[in-house]
């Protein structure tokens, strides 16, 4: 483990570290975006460099592709690649039934892309991500900078007629601007506190006109490895 790291750090290391472990020689991995996938993808660097693994890395950001071959991991595109045995990815929150909030990052539209052409996903985690019930973490939704406010008016509509909790929306900024994510959209952040259902509300969601795609990942994560500042994991 690299010297000096806060307790935060240490956890998130130390799930990034026995992910890794699932990975075979030859493999095509979808490489997620964020402060954990980030050591995910260093340990493979390392792999790569001084063990002689051979891998090609799907990622899922501009951000997670520069560290990629900044590291020596061999990059192609998810068409060049086809399908991937695994994608190691973060996450914002993960319930009992491994449903996922992600997006906090901006990456959600590649994430869920990347993961969803994997036979296996593993979310490397630290504890404070789990919860009981998705939604104290706000949910976002990736959507078209066209008629964006159309759209934010149309999901808060949605969110009333279904009875949601929390129905405030806001649009995520870079400064005194729209974020813009890697693929020139815009995101809504949706502060729900709590989602009763998030299989119907993802499912919802993405009918409105506008909408790309949102943060919840229903039936895409197989296994959470948590890691803790001790350097433990429970998966
Ligand atoms: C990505 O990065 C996400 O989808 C999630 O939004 C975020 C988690 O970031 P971190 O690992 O820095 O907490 O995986």
């Amino acid at each position: 483990m690299p010297a000096e790291l806060s307790p935060i750090d240490k956890a998130k290391f130390a799930a990034a570290r026995r992910a890794v472990d699932f990975v075979e020689d030859g493999m095509k991995l979808g490489l997620g975006t964020g402060s954990t996938a980030a050591w995910m993808v260093r340990c493979l660097g390392e792999m790569v460099r001084e063990e002689g693994l051979r891998i090609t890395g799907v990622p899922t950001s501009s951000r997670t592709a520069d560290l990629a071959r900044q590291v020596g991991i061999r990059v192609v595109g998810l068409d060049e690649a086809k399908w991937l045995d695994l994608t190691i990815d973060g996450a914002d929150e993960f319930d009992p039934e491994l449903s996922l909030i992600k997006g906090g990052g901006g990456a959600l539209l590649q994430e869920k892309i990347v993961a969803t052409a994997s036979d296996q996903m593993i979310v490397i985690t630290d504890a404070a991500k789990e919860v009981a019930q998705l939604g104290a973490f706000p949910l976002p939704v990736e959507v078209v900078p066209f008629g964006w406010q159309t759209t934010r008016a149309l999901i808060e509509e949605m969110l009333v007629s279904m009875d949601v909790l929390g129905r405030s929306t806001t649009l995520r900024l870079n400064g005194s601007q729209p974020f813009v994510t890697d693929e020139g959209n815009y995101i809504v952040d949706l502060h729900l506190n709590r989602i009763a259902n998030p299989r119907q509300l993802s499912l919802v969601l993405n009918q409105i006109p506008g909408v790309v795609e949102n943060g919840l990942f229903i039936d895409i994560c197989d296994m959470v490895i948590i890691g803790g500042a001790d350097g433990k994991v429970e998966i």
